[in-house]
C-alpha cells in the first residue's frame, strides 16, 4: 500500500486553485446581503524569521470557516496582506546596510510562499502591503482628512521616549514603564510631535463597544484603557494672589477632609507657587521627577516623595488655610495635574501625610482608626457640615450642587485615554504629508500630490535629537507651499507602525482603486467585517486605533458602518514544552532525553527533569518551524493538528505526538479508498446513523468554530467505516465534503478519485436527517463515594453487570480505586454506577 502521497496532492491542488482562480471573489449582486461574509485575519508583520506556528492557527480557523461558508452558498471575502512598515526592518537595515524595502519585500515573498503552502482560500488578487506607495498614498490621504477635521495637531508636551529605539512612543506602546519593543525604561522628552485627538472619540469608543460581539476581556481592556471617570472640578483660591488652583476629584464629598494640596512637578503654576526659600529644593525635585516613568511615580508600593512650595490655598468649603506641596505621585497628564489631598480616605494621600506629618481628618465614619490606615469605603459623613449623616453618593451630589451654586466647582468627566502620539522620528514609515510654510503655516499636500514618496536615504540612523533621518535630505525637505507656492519645508516625521493597519481591511475591498481609498458601493457590499480573528495582544493598540479611524471615516461620511469589526475572536497562544531541573532552571530541548514514556532526563547529568509548558523560545530550542512540519507531515496534517490541539481560544502546547496522530488519521482516510471498493449499495441503518450524527455535529461545530470536536466526530465516522468491507458512496462522499474545509488538498483529491469534477470548494454542504440523529444511547455517570469521577455513553438498556464492568475498568475510576476496597456497588440502569470505597 502506498503511503498517503501528500506532497503530490498538495502541490497539485494549490496549483489548481491558483490557475482556476477558485477563490477570486467579486461583488456579485445575486448574493443577497445576508449571504455575504467578510472574514478577516490579522495580517502579519513580515519578519525576517518567517512564519511561526501561531500564524497558521488563526489562518486555518478562518480558512475552515470560509470554505464552510462557501459550501453553504455564501459569497465570502477572505483576503491576506502584509503589515510591512516597522522598526525591525529599519534596525536590520542599519545593521547590515541593506535597504529596508529590499529586506521587507524579500520577507514578504517568503511569507507569501509559506502561507500559500498551507492551501488557504485567500483571494490573492487583493493582497496589500502597507509600505507600497499605492497603499500608503491613501494612509496619507486619511491622515489629511483627520488633519482637516482638526483631529491632528502639533504638540510640544513631553512624551514617552525610548533611548534605545531613539523615537517617541505612544502611551499604548509603553508596558510597565518600558518600551514595548525593546524593554528599555521609557523617559520623558520634550520634542515636537504630531498627535491625534483620539480623546475626542473617547465616549463613542466606549459606548459603541456594547454593540460588538467581542470577547468580554478585550472590551474590558478597552473600557479600562479609555477609563472614563466622573467627578468634579473644584477651584481653590490661593492665599496671596487672585489665582485659583483647580483640582479634579472623584470624591467631592471629602472636601471637609482636605488637609493639603499637591501639584505635579510639571504643573504650570508651580513656578509662581514656589516661595523664594523653597526654590532650590523644588527645582531639585522637578529635576529628579523628570527621570522617572509614570509607572515608577504612581506605584502604590513606592515611598512617597515631595516638597513644600511655601504657598497656601483656601479650602472653599470651610475657609481653612492648607499648604500646597509638589509631589510626583500626581501626574500632569491626568485631570488638572493638581489634587486636593484627603489623607483619611485616600491611601496615597495617607502615606504622604504620614511621611510629612500632615493632618489627617476623618470625614466618613470609619470602622478603623484613620490615624493607622486610610478608610476608602463608603460610610456616614461626619465633621462635614451640611453633609453630615449622608452616605458617599448623596454627599457627592450635594457637594457638587453646593459648589456649582457658588461657582466654586463643576461636575467634570475625565478619561485615562490620552491623545495618540502619532509621529516617529524614524525612517521606515509613511511620510506625514504636511508642509511648513512661513506664510501659510502648516498646510496639507493636495490630493494630486499624493503619494508623498518616502525618499531613498544613504543612512537610516536616527539622529537621536528628535529628528528623523529624512531631516538630513535637503532636496526632499525643501519644497514649495501647496497654497502660496512660496518656499516651504516638509514635515520630516513619519507615521507609527500602527497607521497602515488602521484601515487595511477597507483597502482589501477595493485594492486597485486609484480614485478613492475604497469605492462606496463595494464598501457597502462587504462591510462590516463579520469575523476577525487574531491574537489577544492587540486589545488596546491596533483594535482601538482602527476603531478610532473608522469612527472618524464614518463621521466624515466615507464609510457606512460605525464599527469595523462586528465579531472578534482571539486565538490562544501555541506554546511548547520545556524541561525543568529541580532548581526550576530550564534545559534546552536538545539536551533532554526521554528515559521512559513520559520521563525525561538531562543527557549530560542524568538528572530527572519535569516537563512544563513554556513559550517557544530560540534559547530553549523548542521553536516549531512550520516549513519543516509541512515537509514532513504535509499542510493538511499541520492544519488539522493545529485545530485538533484544543479549543481555538485557549493556549495549548505543541506536541509532536499529537501531530503524528493526526497524520495517521489522514493516512487511514487515504487507505480506506485504496483498500476498499466504493459501492452504490444502500448503507446500513447503523452506518447512516453515525453519518447523520457526524454531519450534524460537524455542521454545528464548524459553524461555532469548535473545530477540535468536529474533528473528533469525523474520526468516529472513519473508525466505523473501517468495520465494513465496502464504502457506500453516499457515506464516503459525504465524509469527503465534511473533510473539505479542514484538509482541502486531501479532500479535493479524494473527491476527484471517486469520479467527480473539481472543485469541491463550491459543492453544497451536506444536510442531515434529524430523525437519524436521535440518540438510542444514554450517558452513564460513574461515581466514587457519590462524586462523579467519569462517564461513558452506552446503548439504552445496557445490562447492570455490563455497566458495572465498564465502570470498574474505566481508567479514571481505576485511579480512584487504587489501594482501596469497594464496599458497596450501586447501579441505576441508564443512569449511574456508584462505587463506595474504603
Ligand atoms: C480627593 C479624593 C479623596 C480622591 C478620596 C480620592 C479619594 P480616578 O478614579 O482614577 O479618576 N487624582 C486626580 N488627578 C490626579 C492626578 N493628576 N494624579 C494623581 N492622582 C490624581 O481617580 C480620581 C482621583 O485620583 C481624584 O479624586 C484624585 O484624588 C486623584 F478619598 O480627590 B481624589
Ligand atoms: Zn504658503
Amino acid at each position: 500500500m502506498s503511503k498517503y502521497p501528500f506532497h503530490e496532492i498538495e502541490t497539485k491542488w494549490q496549483q489548481y486553485w491558483e490557475e482556476n482562480q477558485t477563490f477570486a471573489v467579486t461583488e456579485d449582486e445575486t448574493f443577497p446581503p445576508e449571504k455575504r461574509k467578510y472574514v478577516l485575519d490579522m495580517f502579519p508583520y513580515p519578519s525576517g524569521s518567517g512564519l511561526h506556528v501561531g500564524h497558521p492557527e488563526g489562518y486555518t480557523a478562518t480558512d475552515i470557516y470560509c470554505r464552510y461558508l462557501r459550501m453553504n452558498g455564501f459569497n465570502v471575502l477572505h483576503p491576506m496582506g502584509f503589515d510591512s512598515f516597522g522598526l525591525p526592518a529599519e534596525n536590520y537595515a542599519i545593521k547590515t546596510g541593506t535597504h529596508p524595502k529590499a529586506t521587507t519585500e524579500r520577507n514578504i515573498d517568503n511569507f507569501r510562499k509559506q502561507i500559500k503552502s498551507l492551501g488557504f482560500c485567500y483571494d490573492w488578487n487583493r493582497e496589500v502591503a502597507t509600505h507600497s506607495s499605492d497603499y500608503y498614498r491613501w494612509t496619507q490621504w486619511i491622515f489629511i482628512q483627520l488633519f482637516n477635521k482638526g483631529l491632528a495637531y502639533e504638540s510640544h508636551t513631553p512624551i514617552n521616549w525610548c533611548t534605545q529605539c531613539l523615537t517617541g512612543l505612544a502611551n499604548e506602546e509603553v508596558k510597565d514603564g518600558r518600551c514595548e519593543r525593546c524593554g528599555t525604561a521609557v523617559v520623558r522628552k520634550n520634542i515636537r510631535q504630531w498627535v491625534l485627538k483620539i480623546t475626542d472619540y473617547a465616549d463613542k469608543l466606549l459606548s459603541d463597544l456594547d454593540s460588538l460581539d467581542w470577547p468580554e476581556s478585550v472590551k474590558l481592556m478597552q473600557r479600562n484603557w479609555i477609563g472614563r471617570s466622573e467627578g468634579a472640578s473644584v477651584f481653590f483660591r490661593l492665599e496671596d494672589s487672585d489665582d485659583q488652583l483647580e483640582v479634579y476629584t472623584t470624591r467631592a464629598d471629602t472636601l471637609f477632609g482636605a488637609t493639603y494640596m499637591v501639584v505635579s512637578p510639571e504643573h504650570p503654576l508651580l513656578g509662581q507657587l514656589t516661595k523664594e526659600s523653597q526654590k532650590a529644593s523644588v527645582a531639585a525635585y522637578i529635576d529628579a521627577a523628570a527621570h522617572k516613568s509614570d509607572l515608577e511615580r504612581t506605584d502604590l508600593a513606592k515611598d512617597k516623595t515631595g516638597v513644600f512650595t511655601g504657598s497656601y490655598a483656601i479650602n472653599p468649603v470651610n475657609g481653612k488655610r492648607i499648604p500646597i506641596w509638589v509631589a510626583d505621585y500626581v501626574l500632569i497628564s491626568y485631570g488638572t495635574g493638581a489634587i486636593m489631598a484627603v489623607p483619611a480616605h485616600d491611601t496615597r494621600d495617607w502615606e504622604f501625610a504620614k511621611k510629612f506629618d500632615l493632618p489627617i481628618i476623618e470625614v466618613l465614619k470609619s470602622e478603623i482608626d484613620v490615624q493607622e490606615q486610610a478608610w476608602t469605603e463608603d460610610g456616614v459623613h461626619v465633621n462635614s457640615g451640611f453633609l453630615d449623616g449622608m452616605n458617599k453618593d448623596d454627599a457627592i451630589e450635594a457637594m457638587i450642587a453646593w459648589l456649582e451654586e457658588r461657582n466654586l466647582g463643576t461636575k467634570a468627566t475625565n478619561y485615562k485615554l490620552r491623545d495618540w502620539v502619532f509621529s516617529r522620528q524614524r525612517y521606515w514609515g509613511e511620510p506625514i504629508p504636511l508642509v511648513h510654510c512661513p506664510t501659510c503655516g502648516i498646510v496639507p499636500l493636495k490630493e494630486d500630490q499624493l503619494p508623498l514618496l518616502l525618499p531613498d536615504v544613504q543612512s537610516y540612523e536616527p539622529s537621536g535629537t528628535g529628528e528623523s533621518p529624512l531631516a538630513k535630505i535637503d532636496e526632499w525637505v525643501n519644497t514649495t507651499c501647496p497654497v502660496c507656492g512660496g518656499k516651504a519645508k516638509r514635515e520630516t516625521n513619519t507615521m507609527p507602525q500602527w497607521a497602515g493597519s488602521c484601515w487595511y481591511y477597507l483597502r482589501y475591498i477595493d485594492p486597485k482603486n486609484t480614485e478613492r481609498f475604497v469605492s462606496e458601493e463595494k464598501e457597502k457590499y462587504w462591510m462590516p467585517v463579520d469575523l476577525y480573528v487574531g491574537g489577544a495582544e492587540h486589545a488596546v493598540l491596533h483594535l482601538l486605533y482602527a476603531r478610532f479611524w473608522h469612527e472618524v471615516l464614518y463621521d466624515l461620511g466615507f464609510v457606512a458602518t460605525k464599527e469595523p469589526f462586528q465579531r472578534l475572536v482571539n486565538q490562544g497562544m501555541i506554546t511548547s514544552f520545556a524541561y525543568q531541573r529541580a532548581d526550576k532552571s530550564l534545559v534546552p530541548t536538545d539536551m533532554v532525553e526521554e528515559s521512559a514514556p513520559d520521563q525525561y532526563v538531562e543527557k549530560a547529568t542524568g538528572e530527572r527533569l519535569e516537563r512544563v509548558v513554556a513559550k517557544m523560545s530560540k534559547s530553549l530550542k523548542n521553536v516549531i518551524n512550520p516549513d519543516e512540519i509541512i515537509t514532513e507531515f504535509g499542510a493538511d496534517s499541520m492544519r488539522m493538528y493545529e485545530m485538533f490541539m484544543g479549543p481555538l481560544e485557549v493556549s495549548k502546547p505543541w506536541a509532536t505526538t499529537g501531530l503524528s496522530g493526526v497524520y495517521r488519521f489522514l493516512d487511514r482516510v487515504w487507505r480506506l479508498q485504496e483498500e476498499r471498493t466504493i459501492s452504490d449499495e444502500e448503507p446500513s441503518e447503523e452506518i447512516l446513523k453515525v453519518l447523520h450524527k457526524t454531519i450534524k455535529k460537524v455542521t454545528h461545530d464548524t459553524d461555532t468554530l469548535n473545530f477540535n470536536t468536529a474533528i473528533s466526530q469525523m474520526m468516529v465516522l472513519v473508525n466505523e467505516l473501517y468495520k465494513i468491507d465496502t464504502l457506500p458512496r453516499v457515506v464516503w462522499e459525504t465524509l469527503i465534503k465534511l473533510l473539505g474545509p479542514y484538509v482541502p488538498h486531501l479532500a479535493e483529491e479524494l473527491w476527484q478519485l471517486c469520479g467527480n469534477e473539481p472543485t469541491l470548494a463550491n459543492v453544497p454542504w451536506p444536510l442531515y436527517d434529524e430523525s437519524l440523529t436521535v440518540d438510542s444511547e444514554v450517558a452513564i455517570v460513574f461515581q466514587v463515594n457519590g462524586k462523579v469521577r467519569s462517564k461513558a455513553v452506552v446503548e439504552k438498556g445496557t445490562e447492570k453487570e455490563e455497566l458495572l464492568r465498564l465502570a470498574k475498568s474505566d481508567e479514571r475510576i481505576l485511579t480512584w480505586l487504587e489501594g482501596k476496597t469497594i464496599v458497596k456497588e450501586i447501579v441505576v440502569a441508564d443512569k449511574l454506577v456508584n462505587l463506595v470505597i474504603k
